[in-house]
């Protein structure tokens, strides 16, 4: 790739007016730490926002843009409406509070939802000015959800990822968002997207599937023509400028000064911006109940809280604001003594090395926060102690507690269970500390920013080349072309063709799968044609094809290939023993009883645990446990469990489609065409000579040579583009 061009809301500098001079401080927050350190090895410019609205700016905004460009930063300038609109608005009343999981502070508003579509489309069009083919797009948070989308029908095959820095939340809150499918059409415009922990990919699969109707294998997600990936990429710091920063002479010398301070009070540290996702009440809270259950820690302990400013002109962090004042007056006034204060309150932010030495001289971190998507300023606190000593305190709330496993992890609501932990992280011994904080630094160190970075862009080369695969895969109007051209030019014709999914489309009950009035003029054409021997090969049961392909002069197999009807005579391939079927079936009934909406189809000689309308979720749990049972059930029973489009389906082993089409193969056709679905049908692809043209439908990997999408209810698509061709040339010939 070319270079990268990283977009997110905010620059990781800030453009203000002092004295009437602009300013560039940088920027607060984790995405602007995490990515400064991110991006400073890559050949990349830096898309965003530049801090301020431009309405009555008078200063020289070309000297201002190179300026930045210097330090190959593009800004983005918004007026003042449509920062409130979208940044306050949208952005921090609506997608934050939602995606933190406080539906009843999100608010949804009309007029914000259009300026939100509006600066996301300011966002495209700056990055098409700078974006090649090559170049890789990377696109940061919840600001920005709708730009790969936008970005991705500009320029369809532009290299887009996206990675959001908050939580994605439970599909159960996610949808209560009026705009949720415009949402997930934007972000489902990348190629990889990422999020923290593996339980934000969990939500926004099951998101995905049940608003949009896309299914994945393994983060893998088709979506019609293309695949993205979905995965988690939990973030990293630079390990070592927090270590090393903690080192220097003038860190120690600052540390040195706070203890004279202090004396022997005991430092437990906060750092958080000002919002309600951290927990700020609720750790002041926690803090009030150790110091009354506690006595004996009065004068010994005190909280160093910083909180940093943060969208004060959102009314609800007001309220936080005064709630928070209030609180520390009242702990205050209610233990301090005249040498000693328990709570040291700061509401301001600090350069980086005050904050170093903060980190290195507090003796606990209490980080808890309600939610997180990650938090950094715990894993900045584990770098910055390099002598080992310390306790962190962290919120299983955070996306970094799946890593730190070695904190004293709390639940942030439990206000008593926080109390309690604050003693034992004060009562802790000393060699305990260090084997917990040596853990974690292990881990922090082998997992810095640097990985981190090296991870996500290697999974998005990864996805490219299997996009690529598939790319040369697909049947192209080109090859369509030349199907129809060997088709008319050879003598000797066959077609294989798989019936639910490559002939049809799914419905949600087997039988809702009737073949509609232009399949079958289609049908009835093809096998109307000289030389053409038309086969459909599917896995129901005789009774059911027949009734709906009897009357046509074509060979069909069923059951995947137990019974077939060649030349209008029904013959069954083997002679099978079907004792099996009452234990099995027991079994299956059990799973329905446990997963609502699933049933069972008993076939002649198989049985199939059908979950199309079953919970995504639960038939997903429930599958895996039904395949793990079946497995340890059938050895040596000669049975094989294949696991279909949302079936799992038990056989005899000696039925295969493989085994099927191998008799019609002995004959020499000249032209053969094979298609289907799923891996049923792979047995099938894998017996057919060089010749063949085998189509996989659907774009997972396969041993078909070519793919094609699945066809759509009601429009010329998937396989029955080639079928109608051929047949309507045909026609032409009579
Ligand atoms: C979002 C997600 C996710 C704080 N005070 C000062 C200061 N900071 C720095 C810290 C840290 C960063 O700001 C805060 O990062 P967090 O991760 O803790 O929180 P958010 O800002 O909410 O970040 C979060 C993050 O994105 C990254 O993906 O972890 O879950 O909410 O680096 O050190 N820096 C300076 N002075 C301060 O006073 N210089």
């Amino acid at each position: 790739m070319e270079k990268t061009i990283i977009v997110s809301n905010r620059l990781p500098v800030t453009l203000s007016r002092k004295d009437n001079k602009v300013v560039f401080t940088p920027s607060p927050g984790g995405l602007a730490t995490g990515l400064a350190g991110a991006s400073k090895d890559m050949n990349s410019v830096w898309i965003g926002w530049a801090g301020f609205a431009l309405d009555g700016f008078h200063d020289n905004i070309e000297e201002i843009k190179l300026n930045l460009e210097k330090q190959r930063l593009i800004p983005i300038f918004l007026n003042e409406e449509d920062v409130n609109q979208f940044y306050e608005g949208f952005s921090n009343t609506t997608l934050w509070p939602l995606f933190h999981s406080f539906p009843t502070y999100t608010s949804c508003h009309e007029d914000q939802w259009e300026v939100y579509q509006k600066v996301n489309e300011i966002f495209c069009e700056e990055v098409l000015k700078h974006a090649g083919e090559d170049d890789l797009i990377w696109i940061h948070d919840y600001h920005l959800l709708l730009l790969p989308g936008l970005i991705r029908k500009k320029l369809p095959k532009a290299k887009i990822a996206y990675f959001q820095h908050i939580p994605f939340p439970s599909y159960e809150i996610f949808r209560i968002l009026p705009w949720r499918e415009q949402i997930l059409e934007g972000v489902t415009g990348a190629d990889l997207v990422g999020f923290h922990t593996h339980d934000d990919v969990k939500h926004f699969l099951t998101s995905i599937q049940r608003i949009l109707g896309m299914e994945n294998k393994m983060g893998t997600v088709r979506a019609e023509e293309r695949i993205f990936k979905v995965d988690a990429f939990p973030l990293g710091i630079d390990y070592y400028k927090y270590r090393e920063m903690s080192m220097l002479k003038s860190t120690e010398r600052q540390v040195g000064l706070h203890r004279k301070q202090f004396q022997d009070v005991k430092i437990i540290l906060s750092i958080d911006r000002l919002d309600y996702t951290k927990g700020i009440p609720e750790r002041l809270k926690a803090f009030d109940i150790f110091l009354e259950k506690n006595p004996e820690f009065r004068e010994k302990v005190s909280l160093l809280m910083i909180v940093v400013p943060s969208r004060e002109k959102v009314q609800l962090y007001k309220n936080l604001k005064m709630e928070i004042d209030e609180m520390v007056g009242n702990i205050t006034s209610k233990y301090r003594t005249v040498n000693w204060t328990p709570v040291l309150y700061f509401y301001r932010s600090y350069p980086l090395q005050s904050l170093s030495a903060f980190y290195k001289l507090s003796d606990v971190a209490l980080i808890t926060p309600l939610r997180d998507g990650m938090n950094l300023v715990c894993k900045e606190y584990v770098a910055s102690r390099n002598d080992e000593s310390g306790v962190l305190i962290l919120s299983e709330m955070a996306g970094a507690a799946k890593e730190l496993s070695d904190a004293l992890i709390i639940n942030p609501y439990n206000v008593e269970e926080c109390a309690n932990a604050i003693k034992t992280a004060l009562c802790m011994p000393l060699d305990e500390q260090k084997r917990r904080m040596s853990e974690m630094q292990y881990l922090l160190a082998k997992y810095d920013v640097s990985k981190w970075t090296t991870i996500f862009l290697k999974s998005m080369e990864e996805i490219v080349q299997k996009q690529e695969e598939l790319a040369m895969k697909r049947l192209t109007p080109e090859l369509k072309h030349k199907v129809i051209s060997d088709f008319n030019s050879s003598k000797k014709r066959i077609l294989f063709l798989d019936y639910d999914g490559t002939l049809v489309s799914f419905q949600n009950r087997p039988e809702h799968a009737k073949p509609d009035k232009d399949l079958y003029e289609i049908m009835s054409r093809l096998c109307a044609t000289q030389n053409l021997k038309v086969v459909i090969i599917s896995g129901r049961n005789k009774a059911t094809l027949s009734e709906w392909f009897g009357h046509f002069d074509m060979d069909i197999i069923a059951e995947h290939g137990l019974w077939m009807r060649r030349d209008n005579n029904w013959k069954m391939m083997f002679q099978l023993n079907d004792d099996w079927k009452k234990e099995l079936s027991t079994i299956l009934n059990l799973f329905v009883e446990k997963t609502p909406g699933s049933f069972v189809e008993e076939k002649d000689h198989s049985l199939v645990w059908h979950y199309r309308k079953a919970d995504d979720d639960l038939s997903n749990a429930r599958k895996k446990e039904l395949l793990d049972y079946l497995q340890y059930l059938t050895t040596n029973m000669g049975l094989s469990v294949l696991e279909g489009n949302k079936v799992v389906e038990i056989k005899s082993a000696l039925i295969n489609k493989g085994r099927a089409v191998k008799k019609y193969l002995k004959a020499p056709f000249d032209f053969i065409l094979a298609a289907g679905d799923d891996w049923t049908d792979e047995d099938m692809f894998k017996e057919m000579p060089e010749h063949a043209y085998t189509i996989k439908i659907g774009s997972s990997l396969s041993a078909a040579k070519y793919t094609l999408p699945q066809y759509i209810q009601g429009v010329n698509s998937g396989i029955r583009t080639i079928l109608s061709d051929i047949a309507e040339k045909t026609q032409k010939l009579f």
